[in-house]
């Protein structure tokens, strides 16, 4: 058995321990995935609210999401169609930032992030606090395309990405969890690739 024993462990070596399980590498490129019709979203137009069970309702333009300070954030996506795109980089800022100016109640658990567009996903509050998440503008040093979620998208590296909700214009601090778009259409709640939460009971 030594021999069997020798070709899984070169087997477990080849497979890339970035990828969660059942998820493959795309490589460089980086798929479009989108269930409406992708939006015009002017920077003349654009505005990002926080608001639900909040302080202090606070909305930004571009002017003003673009005066915060901006980091960079590096590492893997993974969407549940089973790509993963490993080592791609992104530029914004954490949602840390826009909670702290508008304050959560003690109550709020949850978040719903809406898109301009209707899309709408839900998380639970502890998966956008402590720089988990962030809300980003350009990736790879590039303004974010719009077919991508340009201007302005939620980016959940830790979570599958249907989670990453393009085109925003709102999150809702919540005291219950509700389902957005996808999880009322059989997507689990929460999403965590490395657990395989793919599906409604996974
Ligand atoms: N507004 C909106 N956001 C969305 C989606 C969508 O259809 N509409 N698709 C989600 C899904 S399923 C994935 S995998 C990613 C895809 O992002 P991408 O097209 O930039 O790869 O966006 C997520 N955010
Ligand atoms: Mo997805």
């Amino acid at each position: 058995m030594a021999v069997t024993r020798g070709f899984v462990g070169r087997r477990a070596s080849a497979r890339d321990p970035r990828l969660p399980p059942g998820q493959y590498d795309v490589g460089s490129s980086w798929p479009v995935l989108t269930a409406e019709s992708t939006p015009s979203i002017g920077t003349d137009r654009f505005r990002l609210t926080v608001d639900g069970a909040v302080e202090e309702q606070v909305t930004w333009d571009w002017a003003q999401l673009r005066a915060l300070p901006a980091s960079t954030w590096r590492g893997d996506i993974h969407c549940v169609t089973t790509w993963s795109k490993l080592d791609t980089w992104f530029t914004g800022i954490p949602v840390d930032v826009l909670l702290d100016a508008a304050r959560p109640l003690p109550t709020a658990t949850h978040v719903m992030v809406t898109s301009s567009t209707g899309y709408t996903t839900n998380l639970p509050l502890a998966d956008v606090v402590d720089e988990k998440a962030w809300v980003v503008w350009e990736h790879e040093g590039a303004p974010l395309a719009r077919e991508h979620g340009g201007p302005v998208r939620l980016l959940v590296p830790h979570l599958y990405f249907w989670k990453s909700a393009k085109w925003i214009s709102r999150i809702t601090l919540r005291d219950s969890d509700e389902p957005g778009f996808w999880e009322r259409n059989g997507y689990h709640m929460r999403g965590d690739p490395w657990l395989e939460q793919r599906f409604d009971g996974d």
